[in-house]
């Protein structure tokens, strides 16, 4: 039954809420109306759920397995109306009972178990699988918490625990009876049976894996995906007998050795920490998923030599990779499958999708610890290793330096990367740039062997949550204007070019974007007190914060600004609001240092009476999937700043211009694909492309000290990093100050800052001249940019990894 009647959800909530909650519509409180809402909605879908799974087994259907560290799903319960179709009759029921139905849905705690992009579009995929009705699982962890929420304390990021599950997560049900042993250490044996060469591994420490399921719930489609997110669990719950001994610590040490490992997601996306605790949860999530993959298989097939008929696996980043050798032992040790058998099966069935060429990010596992913790997996590793070298070796006729920087084990150590490139089918990177640089840079010595590996795929982001949900007013404009079922097909969105000259069209845009920003005016002042002027240039910086995403250059544009206010007060008649939003990894120092500089910045320009009504600078806390949706539906401007070359690809960049934003950006990762599509009179290209960064680097030419030797205006704005109007907080920003100029560790700044700065000053000036003197025109190039923004959803996304890598067929 799917029921659309307003009336009957207001008797559906008031039932759930007396007969599961014991109360009434007027003593419960918003948590336990959320909750009765909530239970409404997934029993709606729990039939549709059980159904679709049934028949992809019945039909035999090929299944991705979308294996991720991340999922940064965000919140859940509106996205689901939204996908129902029912969001409309939901708030009319709330209207009704006379609740406010935002609250209501404030009361949802997000599912944050990602950093940023890599997480974000794993949720963004499943959203798109599901709608299109391609049989898929997403696999990851159930992390107990998930990415900290941030607070400011004088300028200063604290970290706080995200405890999500606290109320409890009404869209997941546990499933005890699909639980798995994950196993640890120990030794290996090697016994010669009549069989062969028997090996099993003895005295390991077992870890239970315990699967949550969630149904994701695609656009008006009966068949949701399911996100299985495992979490750990010790054997022995409680080890009584110790106890009882009074061994307290013993009884205790099994139990936190095992729930360590689903406890908390790893807040860092840039840097690899080679913490052991992170290797386990890696293969904790790698031996489940392979195992009930397996079984089910099994059930279902019987024979094992059908896998790659029947199963995809995509692993996303290297995180996941260590299913690869997990599954050549189940196949060898538990299977009795010989070498070439299994490799034959584990060779045509795992992809890998790299997103980031940052060296520091790429995964290496200290050799000994990987021996200690993954015997078994590490002589695997080691096999793989040494057929990979030979075959390296015939092929660039015994050049040991080759074999020697492609070797997956090397220097004692690990290399993740390495392993998926010489293992999986196919490899892909997340822009054309950053497909083109994994073929001539980064793995250009692999990709020479294996050029039919290689391919690139433009990210994407699902447009019924980023626009649908995220941006109602818009969307409402476009069910008025346009024909057809947009949240079903993005094409659609190129409707909106006939209307870029229709005024009554353009003055509706425009009020959107302007009842977009009251909105989050009104966030601001309700969160952080902060009163802000919705008539302003709402200019936004909001990502991880990271030196190649240079929010540091942003702040230097801002002290630029309130310098030449002071010298010419005339120089800015249309106010503007720089607003940042970012979370730095704790263990990040520089990118902390960068957030407090922000808010000494801030508290310069905010207390100047000689700034009032001319600019502000605001910093919202806690960034997260739920800010992102009120925030990028308000920005006027979106900055895409990265140094050319190593942002694979950004989402944020499409979220903003799918929304009516217009981009300032570097020729790096998607903005270059933006560019293309919305013509470059529609997008503020400026700075170095990747190429000449690359060539920077290669020879050695970045010399900051003649940019700022040359241009006194630069100097003005260096040297306030360390004079006088900064010191706030008690702090001079001298170490900012010297890695601009000299860069660390001998070397230039490797983000070319001021390199781009006068480039960035000069496009600036002329995005800024258009929006105070063509204000229509300005409005006309949003239009034409959320006109091409369809392209750039992730359903187009998937399309290209269904045609070009995974073959599934949409269910019956
Ligand atoms: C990020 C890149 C982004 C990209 C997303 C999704 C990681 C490790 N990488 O540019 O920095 O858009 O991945 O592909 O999160």
């Amino acid at each position: 039954m799917n029921v659309t009647d307003s009336k009957q959800i207001v008797q559906r909530i008031k039932s759930k809420l007396i007969h599961a909650l014991g109360t009434t519509i007027g003593e419960a409180t918003n948590d336990e109306i959320y909750k009765a809402a909530a239970e409404c909605i997934r029993e709606d879908i729990m039939t549709s759920w059980a159904d679709s799974r049934r028949r992809v087994q019945e039909q035999g259907a090929k299944k991705l397995y979308y294996m991720s560290a991340e999922f940064l799903l965000g919140r859940a319960f509106s996205n689901n109306l939204i996908n129902l179709g029912l969001y409309e009759t939901y708030k009319a029921a709330f209207l009704e009972m006379g609740i406010d139905f935002d609250a209501i849905t404030e009361e949802e705690n997000e599912a944050g178990l990602g950093n940023g992009g890599l997480g974000r579009l794993a949720a963004c995929f499943l959203d798109s699988l599901s709608t299109m009705e391609l049989p898929a699982v997403g696999c990851g962890i159930r992390y107990e918490y998930g990415m900290f929420r941030q607070k400011i304390v004088d300028g200063t990021q604290i970290e706080m625990e995200d405890d999500w599950l606290r109320d409890g997560n009404i869209w997941e049900i546990e499933r005890p009876e699909l639980s798995v042993e994950v196993h640890f250490n120990g030794t290996i044996e090697e016994n010669w049976t009549e069989n062969g060469l028997e090996i099993k591994q003895k005295d390991y420490n077992t870890v239970i894996a315990v699967p949550y399921d969630m149904p994701i719930i695609g656009y008006k489609t009966k068949t949701p995906a399911t996100l299985r997110l495992w979490s750990a669990r010790s054997k022995q719950r409680f080890d009584l007998h110790s106890f009882n001994e009074g061994i307290y610590d013993k009884a205790m040490a099994d139990q936190t050795f095992a729930e360590a490992i689903s406890k908390v997601l790893y807040p860092s996306d840039d840097h690899m920490q080679g913490k052991q605790l992170r290797l386990k949860q890696f293969y904790f999530l790698a031996s489940a998923t392979m195992q009930s993959m397996l079984k089910r298989h099994k059930q279902i097939f019987s024979d094992l030599h059908t896998l790659p008929d029947h199963v995809v696996i995509q692993i996303n980043e290297t995180h996941p990779a260590l299913a690869i050798p997990e599954l050549m032992r189940i196949l060898m040790d538990e299977e009795g499958f010989g070498w070439d058998e299994a490799y034959q099966i584990v060779k045509k069935m795992f992809h890998y999708t790299n997103h980031t060429i940052m060296t520091e990010a790429m995964e290496c596992w200290d050799e000994n610890m990987f021996r200690f913790l993954l015997p078994r997996i590490y002589q695997i590793v080691c096999a793989f290793n040494e057929k990979y070298c030979n075959k390296i070796r015939a092929y660039y006729s015994h050049d040991e330096e080759k074999v020697r920087s492609m070797a997956i084990i090397g220097n004692n150590e690990i290399r993740m990367a390495n392993l998926c490139v010489a293992v999986c089918r196919r490899v892909n990177g997340v822009s054309n740039l950053h497909g083109d640089i994994l073929k001539e840079k980064i793995f250009n010595s692999s990709y020479r062997i294996f050029p039919q590996k290689y391919l690139a795929i433009t990210n994407g982001i699902t447009h019924r949550r980023w626009f649908g949900l995220a941006n109602q007013g818009l969307y409402h404009l476009a069910k008025e204007y346009i024909k057809g079922d947009i949240l079903k097909d993005y094409h659609l969105f190129e409707q909106f070019l006939l209307y870029k000259e229709d005024e009554e069209f353009l003055k509706k845009y425009s009020e959107v974007k302007e009842n977009n920003k009251i909105r989050f005016a009104k966030y601001i002042k309700e969160k952080q007190g902060i009163e802000i002027n919705p008539d302003s240039i709402f200019d936004v910086h909001c990502k991880r914060l990271h030196e190649y995403k240079r929010q540091l250059m942003k702040c230097l544009h801002i002290i630029y600004v309130y310098q030449r206010i002071k010298k010419d007060p005339e120089c800015i008649t249309t106010p503007i609001t720089f607003i940042f939003a970012a979370k730095a990894a704790p263990g990040y120092t520089k990118a902390k240092e960068i957030i407090r500089l922000i808010h000494s910045v801030a508290e310069m320009v905010n207390k100047d009476p000689d700034m009032k009504g001319k600019i502000q600078v605001v910093f919202v806390e806690d960034y997260c999937v739920s800010v992102a949706e009120m925030l990028i539906p308000a920005a006027d401007i979106s900055e895409q700043i990265s140094t050319a070359g190593m942002e694979a690809s950004g989402t944020g960049n499409m979220k903003f211009m799918m929304n009516g934003a217009l981009t300032i950006g570097t020729m790096d990762g998607a903005n270059i694909e933006i560019a293309e599509r919305v013509g470059r009179e529609n997008i503020f290209i400026f700075g170095d492309s990747a190429e000449g960064n690359y060539n920077k680097k290669t020879y050695h030419t970045y010399n900051p000290g003649i940019i700022f030797e040359n241009n006194p205006w630069i100097r003005d704005v260096c040297n306030c990093l360390i004079e006088g109007n900064l010191l706030y907080y008690g702090k001079k920003y001298s170490e900012i100050y010297q890695s601009l100029l000299f860069g660390e560790y001998g070397e230039a700044d490797p983000y070319y800052v001021l390199a781009d700065f006068p480039s960035y000053i000069e496009t600036y000036e002329t995005m800024y001249r258009l929006y105070v003197d063509q204000k229509e025109e300005w409005i006309k190039k949003t239009v034409i940019n959320t006109a091409k923004s369809g392209y750039f959803s992730s359903d187009r996304t998937i399309e290209q990894y269904n045609e070009k890598i995974w073959n599934l067929k949409p269910v019956k």
